[in-house]
């Protein structure tokens, strides 16, 4: 049968169950990559496992979160994941080298392989035909250890692009357009397999901010075909052995299609707060920009840099717009340097900042108050600048310098030519030394672990009935960021699940903490697409430390389900989804988790009386690791 390509890389990898679009499969996974700030964690449950070395083809850890060392936490992290992958067969990669989608894609993604990663951007990798996934990180710990990885099987939709971009329109826009078309939970259960002509006039680098930000989607992943610019791209980077041509047979089906006209793009934002409010900057203009942020994994590559530096060339930012500049690499920074464009950057009067997330996650370059940020990133969401009323407006590097320029929004049509879209070199300059690769054999190396690696605590299994209050009801759309706020304080904590759950929710009532650690348990009750964004794993195991038994929401995002049932919270949804309104805060329910059956029906009652229907979409597996109490216990069980 005529196979996509997303069928071909299932099909190779395929450990469990049929290709069939919503059942369960389970897959191989080739490689793997975690960041310190959910790495840390990944590490300890893959401690807890007690397997030896990895057997994955390439696990890797990058430090790219957390880089702030304002005090022990930070640092004491770094050396954890530097002595725990020398240990046990991962690459290292130190603060410093650059984000770890940025750097993967650079130095290890290869067509045709399995990644998954604890980190939700994990499927930038698709840009040259990878399989990649964002994780929570005893996914990615478990595959370390050599298990499948278990998903539903997605649809695949295929994005078919004609024409080609034009002007300042940019790769960015593409993926701002599709988000305004099919909003923030429009991919969940999918794969969009990029095809069709526009496709072929993509760079690499391109195809990469478009499955970056694919994640916003709610996509299980995004790919694009390996072909003659996976090629270029290879043998740019140094290894044109790992090329291998990947094309979709002729006659492919596609659950579903969708057709963008690259031609018709314009410079394009996502307004605040959700990557999804797609407005033209034509619309916008005249908005006055206090903050300009270019970089981040979805446009920190050479080619968004050097687009970005050959505007500012020459020229100076407004004085009042505050210009970050974060490279994506320190190849990237190199590549810069050679061509004097690090010199113009710094001239033009812009910061140039060390190549880590940095302002993304709220490590610093927070805005001023009240202010307007423009920034080259993939989310927005409230108060993840750090400064709580700031609006930040999502655009790409070309739209990001031209705002830096003019301290405002400015209509396209006034920019004057777009610079030549910058082509890679023939061989960029390799960093591969500057990462550390552990020791055939690291039985003899020590972990060391500072006093904020602490280690992890027993969870209790499922009880046969709940009887708890409702401690938090939230609306639609809740993010990770809402239910465990990013920051360099708060972030410093992940190693640390007793402290780091004092902030839950605290951003949106910041009385729950209280109420819950008073009550000793809770259910949350949530609307559609609870859960979107990150991979963080903490955004379950905080409320799971706290004592949150079930949520009941419409809908979940992938990730945070997979977290959710990881660490014993039972997900379950409203049948009707007016019944939502028929819960109140404080109020008592009763749910018979004993009768809870795989996609069955179970009634909850609450105190005055009144049943509320509440159905699941798990797998029988994935209700007994619930069951269980998490994914843990349920293995330990299974392994007697
Ligand atoms: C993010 O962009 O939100 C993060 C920080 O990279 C997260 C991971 C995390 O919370 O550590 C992600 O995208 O998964
Ligand atoms: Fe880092 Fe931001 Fe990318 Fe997350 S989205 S990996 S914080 S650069």
């Amino acid at each position: 049968m005529a196979q996509s390509i997303t069928q071909k890389i299932l099909a190779a990898h395929l450990v469990t169950g049929d290709l069939v679009p919503g059942s369960e499969i389970g897959l191989r996974i080739d490689q793997t990559l975690t960041q310190d700030a959910t790495g840390t964690m990944a590490y300890l449950q893959f401690e807890a496992m007690g397997v030896p070395r990895v057997k994955t083809d390439l696990s890797v850890s990058y430090v790219d979160h957390n880089t702030l060392q304002m005090g022990f936490r930070n640092p004491d992290d770094h050396r954890y994941l530097r002595t725990v992958a020398a240990r046990h067969g991962v690459v290292f990669s130190p603060p410093g080298l650059g984000i770890c989608h940025q750097l993967h894609l650079e130095n290890f993604a290869k067509p045709g392989a399995t990644l998954i990663g604890s980190d939700s951007h994990t499927p930038t990798a698709g840009g040259v035909g990878s399989l990649a996934m964002g994780a929570g990180g005893l996914s990615v710990a478990l595959a370390m250890a050599g298990e499948a990885y278990v998903i539903p099987c997605p649809k695949v939709v295929r994005v078919v692009l004609t024409g080609a971009l034009t002007g300042f329109a940019s790769a960015k826009d593409i993926i701002l357009h599709l988000l305004g078309e099919l909003t923030v939970k429009g991919g969940v259960g999918r794969v969009f397999e990029y095809a069709g002509p526009g496709a072929a006039t993509l760079s690499v680098p391109e195809r990469a901010v478009i499955t970056n930000m694919g994640a916003e989607l709610g996509a299980t992943t995004s790919i694009f075909p390996s072909d003659d610019r996976t090629r270029e791209f290879l043998h740019a980077m140094g290894r044109p052995d790992d090329f291998a041509e990947l094309l979709p047979d002729e006659g492919a089906s596609y659950d579903e299609e969708v057709v963008i006209d690259l031609s018709k793009l314009e410079p394009l934002a996502a307004a605040p707060h959700m990557p999804d409010k797609r407005v033209s900057v034509r619309e916008i203009a005249g908005l006055k920009v206090d903050q300009v942020c270019i970089g981040s994994c979805t446009n920190s590559s050479y080619l968004d840099l050097k687009t970005a530096a050959l505007m500012l060339k020459g020229k100076k930012v407004a004085t009042d717009t505050d210009t970050f500049i974060s490279p994506g690499s320190k190849q990237v920074m190199k590549m810069l340097a050679r061509e004097g464009l690090v010199e113009a950057l710094l001239d033009s009067g812009a910061r140039v900042l060390e190549c880590t997330c940095g302002p993304c996650i709220g490590m610093g370059g927070s805005p001023v108050s009240g202010g307007v940020s423009a920034r080259t990133y993939n989310r927005n969401f409230e108060g993840r600048s750090g400064t709580k009323d700031a609006k930040v407006y999502l655009v790409s590097p070309q739209t990001a310098a031209m705002a830096a320029l003019r301290g405002e929004f400015t209509d396209p049509a006034t920019w004057g030519d777009a610079p030549q879209k910058p082509e890679l070199p023939a061989e960029a300059p390799s960093i591969r030394d500057m990462f550390i690769f552990p020791p055939e054999d690291g039985s003899q190396v020590a972990v060391m672990r500072g006093p904020n690696i602490v280690a992890l605590e027993d969870f209790d299994p499922l009880p046969d009935s709940i009887t708890a209050k409702i401690l938090l009801k939230v609306e639609d759309n809740i993010t990770t960021d809402h239910i465990l706020p990013a920051g360099a304080e708060i972030t410093a904590l992940r190693s640390n699940i007793p402290a780091i759950s004092n902030h839950v929710f605290g951003r949106v009532d910041e009385e729950f903490v209280a109420r819950i650690r008073a009550e000793g348990q809770g259910i949350i009750v949530g609307g559609e697409n609870y859960g979107q964004g990150s991979s963080r794993e903490h955004a379950a195991l905080g409320p799971r430390h706290l004592g949150v038994k079930a949520v009941v929401v419409k809908s979940l995002a992938r990730i945070h389900r997979a977290n959710l049932v990881n660490f014993g919270i039972l997900p379950l949804f409203f049948v009707n989804a007016e019944d939502y309104d028929k819960l109140a805060l404080g109020e008592e329910l009763t749910i018979p988790a004993t009768e809870v059956t795989p996609t069955g029906i179970v009634e909850a009652v609450t105190a005055s009386g009144t049943r509320i229907p509440l159905t699941n979409d798990l797998s029988p597996a994935e209700l007994d690791i619930v069951r269980a109490g998490g994914l843990l216990n349920f293995v330990k069980n299974k392994r007697g």
